[in-house]
């Protein structure tokens, strides 16, 4: 058992017991790019997990080891301000000390061993969930006692600053936040968020893993949400109180067209369209009509590959590859883009026939091997418990 495997290097490595944290990688059934613009998602926390064993040392040193990557790295806390530096997964953990201590908060010296299971690169957030465990780990050994959405909102912090990736808040929000059998309805403004129950006796999410990152995706985020950024300093000249895309309607959007670069309009629409079909999607699982949610999925990959221009040819074959087959109810990118995973939404009883069928299609029309994970919905970051020493 993983859990098992990294407190045992833990001891090994420390010699004494560590607090054990779990921390769940995520899906997101619809609402993509939407979160850095002040809009809705639907994402959950799903059964794949970066593990993390924890405890103070009594040093001044945190002492960090990459379970995957067999690699120790160790960060010096009383040297000043921390930077971003090498190697680069250590950012990720750097990052979060780094925030504690901007809120004031002394952080001694530490060792921490973590690994897991969640794909990297796979559009799954395994950098989220590195950030959520870590911060969450700390806040338990330092009883800092800062909130699930003060976690987060840090965590999203040490990915701009340390990752650059200016990203929103969904990922970490769902790490941390999280509910088995539930996916949530993020308002990514207010963050109120509401559950909506998944039955997954009925329903499984497939993930078809395409197996390519393309090398531009952290720096083509950057430049999506910057074109957002400028659609709205355009739109805000006619409608003063836009704050973010969130408060155009389509109409506005049509109104001032003219007035929009034509690649930053695509990008606006396809927003403005996204976050109306998450509001559908919640009210379709609601009403239990899958079908109709299904097609709310569909749609949303046509906007992210027409307008929003983040998916690939690879992503493209895979969701045409679900559309073909007779029982996917519903197939999207999901995340980013340029690469990763799609998810697909199918009634239970044909998972193991569309897992053949799109793995052999795939293999067909790309001479590329398909990796899909079935996902069990379940709940955000936690405690695993302290591990006794020879236990
Ligand atoms: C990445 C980001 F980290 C999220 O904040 C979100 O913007 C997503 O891409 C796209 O919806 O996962």
């Amino acid at each position: 058992m993983l859990s098992t495997t990294i407190s045992d290097s833990f001891l090994g490595r420390y010699g004494y017991p560590p607090l054990l944290v779990r921390a769940p990688g995520r899906v997101n059934l619809i609402g993509e790019h939407t979160d850095y613009n002040g809009g809705f998602v639907l994402p959950a926390a799903i059964d794949r997990e970066i593990l993390f064993a924890v405890g103070l040392n009594g040093s001044t040193t945190a002492r960090l080891f990459s379970h995957d990557k067999q690699e120790a790295h160790e960060v010096e806390l009383t040297k000043g301000v921390l930077a971003p530096g090498k190697p680069m997964w250590a950012n990720y953990l750097t990052g979060v000390m780094a925030q504690f201590q901007q809120r004031g908060v002394a952080v001694p010296g530490f060792d921490c061993v973590f690994g897991g299971n969640v794909p990297m690169g796979a559009g799954l957030s395994s950098s989220a969930a590195v950030e959520c465990g870590l911060a969450f780990a700390l806040n338990q050994l330092l009883d800092t006692g800062l909130s699930r959405l003060e976690l987060a909102r840090l965590s999203q912090q040490a990915e701009h600053e340390f990752a650059g990736v200016r990203c929103g808040i969904m990922d970490q929000f769902t790490s941390l936040h999280g509910r088995a059998g539930h996916v949530v309805q993020l308002d990514c403004r207010s963050l109120e968020y509401q559950y909506f129950p998944f039955n997954s006796q009925a329903y499984h999410l497939v993930l078809c893993n395409s197996g390519v990152k393309h090398a531009l995706a952290d720096s083509a985020y950057n430049t999506r949400r910057q074109e957002c950024e400028q659609g709205v300093a355009i739109i805000r000249q006619y409608y003063p109180a836009t704050q973010s895309l969130r408060d155009v309607t389509l109409a506005q959007l049509e109104a001032y067209r003219a007035a929009l670069p034509p690649v930053v309009y695509r990008r606006c629409r396809y927003v403005v369209e996204e976050n109306q079909r998450v509001i559908a999607a919640c009210q379709h699982l609601a009403a239990g009509d899958m079908v109709a949610f299904g097609n709310q999925m569909f749609a949303s990959h046509a906007g992210l590959r027409d307008d929003y221009e983040v998916s690939c040819s690879e992503l493209d074959v895979l969701v045409q590859i679900a559309q073909a087959h007779p029982s996917v109810l519903g197939a999207r990118m999901m995340g980013g883009g340029f690469g990763g995973c799609t998810i697909n939404l199918l009634p239970a009883h044909a998972v193991a026939d569309f897992v053949l069928a799109a793995t052999v299609a795939y293999q067909q029309e790309l001479n590329r091997p398909l990796e899909t994970y079935q996902t069990t919905i379940v709940g955000g970051v936690s405690v695993l418990g302290p591990v006794l020493a020879n236990n």
